[in-house]
């Protein structure tokens, strides 16, 4: 039987393990979709891009490539970065290739902490702790702005300006969307994270920002909180978070302290999203290639196949993202644990587990 309804995807494994991980997540998704009676399925086309590919062809993509990806529902991607290829090369070359000039101005970074993995928090054994960072993804310090000169004074003398890029357009949107993020969860509270009294023009644009827009939200608890302090606060006070909304850098450094405080790096999801549908939104797992263990199909699966859950939000399947989380929490909860995080199971065993969760979920639903 046709499905009713196919979402053309584009599978980017790129480098290391984000070709294990990818794999992982579509084994999932196709298992959701063989299940779903005919309601969706899904139609992958992968590309090779990444580090090999530019070792074969001088670049990280085919430079028709984002012609190519605005005919998909979604990107679905892996990890960038080899030692082939200097690491500001291949990340401009193809992850902020494709979220910048595809607007994915919204990155969302849930933390999660699951049944079964230990926390090196103590207060995460007896607290309930759930938290998103909301990073902006489209300017601030990842601008591209700044260039470097006078090299042919000789060693020593060569000068670099890297320039961060506030406006206020771009701050409305993403405190915006965090606030309207905040309303739809039990906690409505969203806390700013700048660094505006040492950055005195970019981040008190983004504070004066923050404030003006939450006059509009009179319903959602707000802080505005130094970059240093929140740092303490994931660590002391992880209680109190709920939607936290950064710029680009900081919100990229936060949700990994937040990603290792849940227990490794390997669980973390992401969506890079356009909001406005006017381009593919993106999804991956938070970690990069980890060269240490790829090829070795030892990789953490469960950040990626918690990316593949956010595109199914994205589809509009939230019953079915919600089945994908719980697999999750069930093979956690039943020691399905690769060694990220304290067990001894490979990727394809956890994938396994999720499968059957999801599958025995399915079958008494
Ligand atoms: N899957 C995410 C990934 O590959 N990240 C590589 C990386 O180095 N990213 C830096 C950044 O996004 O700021």
């Amino acid at each position: 039987m046709a499905a009713t309804k196919v979402f053309k995807i584009a599978a980017i494994p790129a480098d290391g393990v984000g070709r294990e991980v990818v794999e992982a997540g579509r084994t999932v998704l196709d298992t959701l979709a063989e299940q779903s009676g005919g309601k969706f399925a899904f139609d992958w086309t992968e590309f090779n891009w990444g580090s090999d590919y530019y070792a074969a062809h001088g670049v990280m993509m085919d430079p028709q490539g984002l012609e190519q990806l605005k005919a998909f529902d979604a990107i679905y991607f892996g990890a960038v970065g080899w030692e082939n290829v200097p690491d500001h090369v291949s990340l401009w070359g193809l992850r902020l290739n494709i979220t910048q000039n595809f607007d994915q101005w919204a990155n969302i970074r849930p933390v999660k902490f699951l049944p079964g993995i230990t926390s090196p928090l103590r207060k995460a054994d007896d607290t309930e702790l759930d938290w998103i960072v909301v990073r902006e993804n489209s300017e601030g310090e990842y601008a591209g702005l700044g260039g470097r000169n006078l090299s042919g004074r000789g060693p020593g003398n060569e000068v670099a300006i890297q320039s961060s890029l506030f406006t206020d357009k771009g701050c409305e949107r993403i405190i915006r969307f965090a606030f309207d993020l905040a309303r739809t969860r039990t906690v409505k509270k969203v806390s700013s994270v700048t660094k505006s009294n040492a950055q005195q023009y970019g981040m008190v644009l983004w504070d004066e920002v923050f404030a003006r827009v939450a006059a509009e939200y009179p319903d959602v608890a707000t802080e505005s909180v130094l970059v240093d302090a929140m740092s303490a606060k994931f660590i002391l006070h992880p209680e109190e978070l709920s939607v936290v909304v950064a710029s680009n850098l900081n919100a990229d450094i936060l949700s990994d302290l937040g990603s290792a405080l849940a227990g490794s790096l390997g669980l973390a999801a992401s969506a890079n999203l356009n909001p406005e549908r006017r381009f593919p939104s993106m999804f991956e797992p938070v970690h990069g290639s980890a060269p240490d263990i790829a090829g070795q199909g030892i990789s953490n699966p469960i950040g990626a196949i918690a990316s593949a859950a956010l595109m199914l939000d994205h589809f509009g399947l939230a019953d079915e993202a919600r089945a994908v989380e719980a697999a999750i929490e069930a093979a956690t909860a039943q020691g399905a644990l690769t060694r990220d995080v304290g067990g001894k199971a490979v990727t394809s065993e956890v994938t396994h587990a999720i499968v059957q969760a999801l599958s025995s979920a399915l079958i008494t639903a």
